[in-house]
């Protein structure tokens, strides 16, 4: 099992689907272990993005995060990072395929809704940065013995 970190951007609550981008992960089949509500700072947000400091979307990005609350999560499923990756759909919303949450929700790369950790050392850092361990919760999965 493999965890990955997710953040809904604050477009999506000013535009009302958190229910409906989140359900996309629960449809598939991801385990939600953790989730919170919260309201980023600039340190906070520069430590998010620290290795795109520099470049020409920058400063954007950061205010765009900043401009209101984002939620942020916990997945877990068999190669969860790029399974959520491929749900998620490519950076670059003009090669985001209808079917994929960026697909089907966002049109500008920059305000591309969702963000999700894109290898094991990212999603290290990025549960690490939002949430305690004792925030996280590693209820029961009924399904399991199925597998
Ligand atoms: P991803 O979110 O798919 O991992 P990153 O980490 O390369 O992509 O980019 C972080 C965020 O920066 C993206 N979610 C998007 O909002 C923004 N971004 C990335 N590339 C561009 C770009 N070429 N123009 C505008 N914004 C961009």
């Amino acid at each position: 099992m493999e965890k990955t970190f997710v953040m809904l951007k604050p477009g999506v609550l000013q535009r009302r689907i958190v229910g409906e981008v989140l359900s996309r992960f629960e449809r598939k089949g991801l385990k939600l272990i953790a989730l919170k509500l919260l309201q980023m700072d600039t340190a906070m947000v520069e430590a998010h993005y620290a290795e795109h400091k520099g470049k020409d979307f920058y400063e954007k990005l950061l205010a765009y995060t900043l401009s209101g609350p984002v939620v942020a999560m916990i997945l877990e499923g068999e190669d969860g990072i790029a399974a959520v990756r491929r749900l998620v759909g490519p950076t670059d919303t003009r090669e985001s395929l209808p079917g994929t949450i960026r697909g089907d929700y966002a049109y500008r790369t920059r305000l591309n809704i969702v963000h999700a950790s894109d290898s094991p050392a990212s999603a290290a850092r990025e549960i690490a940065l939002f949430f305690k361990p004792e925030e996280i919760i590693e209820w029961e999965d009924g399904n399991a013995q199925w597998y």
